[in-house]
């Protein structure tokens, strides 16, 4: 027994000695806060720190990474030595902390990396007008002063203004900037349904969605109503993280089943689903269409109700030919279109058998089972949405949600549960206020599509509206902010367009994708080194966030690089930024609002004190609130307090679904629409293709059927295989892509069915070489029956790293692979891309955590 507690607090010495020589380690690679920034420091000078009392500051994380958590950072003289995560309550359901992904763990690693952006700096082969442009992306960098870049950036701003006018400027991100170039007399911009597909505009025009995300379904308590959650396409375990994955758990053990539905046998569909349904990617509304098909042929209101007739007949136009909206074609209906009773196809499980690759039976029986289950969530995430051609799929969503009337009823909904909503819908119970700057207009009206934004740049042309084509010539991009040629489609034509143009800059704070195809670079601060802010996540938190440490080496922020070009261009800044950071701040503190605990109506949630206005040097009147300022700041987050049957949970449309004539949603007929005119005219007056006004199935460019050449006698062509690109636990997007620990940790290959590859002569662990009709990749494979044959999934956001020579991505960059093609409503259609798979022949490529980092300087 006494060996036992001896080894026990022998471990427990030698655990403290541990910790005590990390924290060591890590002060010495993370000083900060010195006059110039990241130093190193001695091994005496990190010890002499560790022995000092230190400050727990509440540290943003605030990347968009479907998630939203408490980061908190230890600081000692200006030195992070650890982080952790929310302890400010213990947890419990009801009550959970907000704790930390692992990404968000390792921020520090991420503000103090050697690999941070330290000075301004151009391209050695740049010279006004562009210089040597075809080396963008391979040339060598310049350190600079900061009054040679920007005295550079307005020098080539006013040029090619004044050259080719304003229609010239084009910018792939960042409010700042936007704000200058607007007062300068405009820049073209893009637009995109990025992360919503076609849940963008489709989710709100016909009824579903309000705000095309956020309170389409039930808060968390009433979740746990459920008796069925169906996750069709939303991985929360991988991408909502935070307390998402928590609160289904909550579900299930308040004895609710899950059934996933998803091409992956993802980490939901492991810890939480009773079942899991592969399908084939970009099919799912075929498999309604099947699934609608059985109810509409099995529905016996009298023996074997199936169907929801009082909701349709109530909340909804369009299912029968006794129920469309007035001017609509009677023939023109939804049941008639699954029967096929005028275009000859009926919809039946066998036909979507044969598309969808789930078995007729399953089709009848998983209907069959949401039918007749009296609480269901139906719940999706937007990657089914994220396909081209997808227009019709949120209406086809919702279609089937009211032929069961799953919606608006306790543990009863349908509709996204996705990002940092995910699990729990609702309006926001705690908001910060307004930053009290101006909203500019930019005086430019053209905005392209994120799928034509590169073919524009590059031939002239893009597509304003319908019958609309625009004649257009940019000779500048300035990413201001965001990822652009990274995370848009069609990258391979992205580093055309960036090698065409006459100037590329760049603001960043690394050497990512934007920058390493510019001319000039301009390195940022990160949140750790700004005045600090406030960060919203799910509807119950807000996060107040402080600065940790002064800007690491030349790091600038982006507004006082916009106010800086301003003064260069001419132009006021005032008119802009006419308050500074610290009162920007303050009037989003003073601004913050908290929903009463009787949910009647929100009251201020600081208080602030004469001694607090003066002790931040700002502008404001003294308020009375819930909690204390100097708590918040102390705590970083302020979340409000729930319990089951508080005044703060939410049905979505339980108004609406009780008396939809009192209570109507924002369509034409104030019902939510399974004709819909206005969606039709919206997918059409974009310009590119066009839909019906009730939710037929549009194959879409690069699904399962363009895998085929011959569909009929089902001969496969060159991209035989589906490629999904999901969210990935490594990075948010491509954020802490650079970051060796996330590197090591999680691993970035391709999941690749066993079939697959046996047929290809592939083995774990090879290097593959993906091919799709837009670019070539290199990734490592993993082998595994968790992803279905036929299908690979490519994780999103990893940075390119183009091999000249042979024209192949080394890093399996997704964009470079996924084509930009104007569908629709300007879908980006992440996950619809065809691919070819080959063993790679040249030498296999060496694990990410060990490729070097891209250190400038
Ligand atoms: N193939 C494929 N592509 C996709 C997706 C997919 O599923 N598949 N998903 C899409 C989705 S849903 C989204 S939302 C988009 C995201 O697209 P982006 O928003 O372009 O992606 P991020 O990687 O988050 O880019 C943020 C960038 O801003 C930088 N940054 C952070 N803070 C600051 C700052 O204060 N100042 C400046 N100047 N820069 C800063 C970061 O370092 C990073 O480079 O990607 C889309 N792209
Ligand atoms: N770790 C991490 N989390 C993130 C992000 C991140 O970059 N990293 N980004 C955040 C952002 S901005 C967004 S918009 C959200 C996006 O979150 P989601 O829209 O949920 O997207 P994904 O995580 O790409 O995919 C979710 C699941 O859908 C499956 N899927 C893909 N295509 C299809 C299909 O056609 N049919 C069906 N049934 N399933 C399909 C994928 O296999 C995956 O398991 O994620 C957020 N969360
Ligand atoms: S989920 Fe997002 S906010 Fe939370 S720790 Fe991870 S990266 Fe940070
Ligand atoms: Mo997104």
């Amino acid at each position: 027994m006494s060996s036992i507690i001896d080894k026990a607090l022998e471990y427990k010495m030698n655990r403290r000695a541990f910790l005590k020589s990390t924290a060591v380690a890590s002060a010495a690679l993370t000083l900060a806060g010195c006059s110039n920034g990241l130093t190193q420091v001695s091994k005496t000078q990190a010890t002499k720190l560790v022995e000092k009392e230190g400050q727990w500051l509440s540290a943003a994380c605030w990347h968009n990474c479907g998630g939203r958590c408490l980061n908190k950072a230890y600081v000692v003289d200006g030195v992070v030595l650890r982080q952790k995560t929310d302890d400010t309550h213990p947890d419990s359901p009801d009550f959970p902390q907000q704790r930390g992904c692992a990404r968000g763990r390792a921020q520090r690693k991420q503000v103090f990396a050697a690999d941070r952006l330290k000075y301004p700096m151009k391209r050695k082969h740049w010279a006004p007008g562009g210089g040597q442009k075809e080396l963008r992306g391979q040339d060598e960098w310049v350190r600079i002063s900061w009054d040679e870049a920007l005295d550079i950036v307005a020098g080539e701003i006013k040029r090619i203004k004044e050259k080719y006018g304003n229609r010239a400027i084009f910018v792939g991100g960042g409010n700042e900037i936007s704000n200058i170039l607007a007062l300068y007399g405009g820049y073209v911009s893009h637009w995109g349904t990025t992360s919503w597909g076609s849940w963008r505009y489709g989710g709100d025009i016909i009824g579903l969605a309000d705000g095309y995300f956020k309170f389409s379904h039930n808060d968390r308590f009433d979740l746990r109503n459920s008796q069925l959650i169906v996750l069709w396409g939303a991985n929360p375990g991988w991408s909502s993280l935070g307390t998402p994955p928590y609160n289904y758990l909550q579900a299930k053990k308040a004895g609710a089943k899950f059934i996933i539905i998803d091409p992956i046998y993802t980490e939901a569909a492991r810890v939480l689903g009773d079942e899991w349904i592969p399908i084939q990617p970009n099919t799912d509304h075929v498999m309604l269409l099947g699934m609608a098909y059985t109810l509409i042929k099995e529905d016996d209101p009298a023996t074997n109700p199936l169907i929801d007739w009082d909701f349709l007949n109530r909340c909804t136009v369009g299912f029968d030919a006794d129920h469309m909206p007035s001017g609509a074609d009677p023939k023109e209906n939804f049941k008639d279109y699954v029967l096929g009773t005028y275009d000859g196809v009926p919809k039946t499980p066998e036909w979507a058998a044969a598309i969808c690759g789930v078995e007729p039976l399953k089709i009848r029986a998983l209907a069959r089972e949401i039918a007749t289950t009296k609480r269901v969530a139906l719940l999706t995430g937007w990657a089914p949405a994220r396909v081209h051609n997808s227009d019709s799929w949120p209406q086809m969503f919702m279609t089937f949600g009211c032929m069961t009337g799953h919606i608006g009823q306790p543990g009863r909904m349908t509709g996204v549960s996705c990002h940092q909503n995910a699990s729990n819908g609702g309006p926001p119970l705690v908001t910060p206020g307004k930053n009290g700057l101006p909203v500019i207009k930019n005086p430019v009206s053209d905005s392209i599509n994120d799928s034509e934004m590169w073919d524009a740049i590059l031939n002239g042309k893009y597509t304003a509206a319908y019958n609309d084509v625009r004649d257009v010539n940019i000779q500048m991009i300035y990413h201001g902010w965001g990822a652009t040629l990274q995370t848009r489609d069609g990258m391979t034509k992205g580093i055309a367009a960036h090698r065409k143009v006459e100037f590329v800059v760049s603001h960043s704070q690394f050497l990512t994708t934007n920058s390493r195809y510019a001319d000039v670079v301009l390195p940022v601060t990160t949140e750790w080194e700004r005045e600090g802010g406030l960060l919203v996540g799910n509807r119950e938190i807000l996060i107040y966030y402080t600065k940790i440490t002064k800007p690491l080496f030349e790091t600038r922020d982006d507004q006082w690089i916009a106010i800086e070009l301003a003064k260069r261009l001419g132009i006021d800044p005032a008119k802009a930024y006419p308050i500074s950071p610290k009162q920007q701040l303050f009037n989003q503190l003073a601004g913050a609002q908290v929903m009463k605990e009787d949910g009647s109506d929100f009251e201020k949630l600081l208080t602030i004190t004469v001694a607090d206005i003066a002790a931040m040097g700002v502008q404001g009147e003294p308020q009375q609130g819930r909690i204390t300022l100097q708590e918040f700041k102390e705590k970083g987050i302020y979340q409000v307090p729930r319990k089951p049957g508080d005044k703060l949970g939410f049905i979505y449309l339980q108004d609406f679904r009780r008396d939809p004539q009192a209570h109507p949603v924002k369509t034409a007929t104030g019902k939510l629409e399974i004709y819909s005119q206005a969606l039709a005219k919206m997918v059409r007056d974009k310009g590119w293709t066009e839909i019906k006004p009730i939710p037929t199935y549009n194959p879409p460019r690069e699904g399962y059927e363009d895998t085929f050449t011959d569909w009929d006698k089902k001969v496969k062509g060159d991209y035989p295989l589906q490629m999904v690109t999901p969210h990935y636990l490594r990075r948010s997007h491509s954020v802490f892509d650079n970051i060796p620990w996330l590197r090591e940790a999680f691993l970035d290959h391709v999941l690749m069915n066993p079939v697959d590859a046996v047929e290809r002569g592939i083995k774990e662990g090879d290097t593959i070489l993906i091919t799709s009709r837009h670019g070539k990749s290199l990734r490592p494979v993993h082998l595994t029956e968790r992803i279905m044959p036929g299908v690979i999934a490519l994780p999103h956001g990893a940075w390119v790293e183009m091999d000249e020579k042979t024209g192949a991505d080394k890093a399996g960059a997704d964009n470079i692979l996924c084509g930009a093609i104007p569908t629709g409503q300007g879908i980006s259609g992440w996950n619809s891309c065809n691919v070819q798979v080959a063993k790679w022949t040249g030498s296999p490529l060496p694990p990410d955590d060990k490729w070097p980092l891209r250190i400038v300087f």
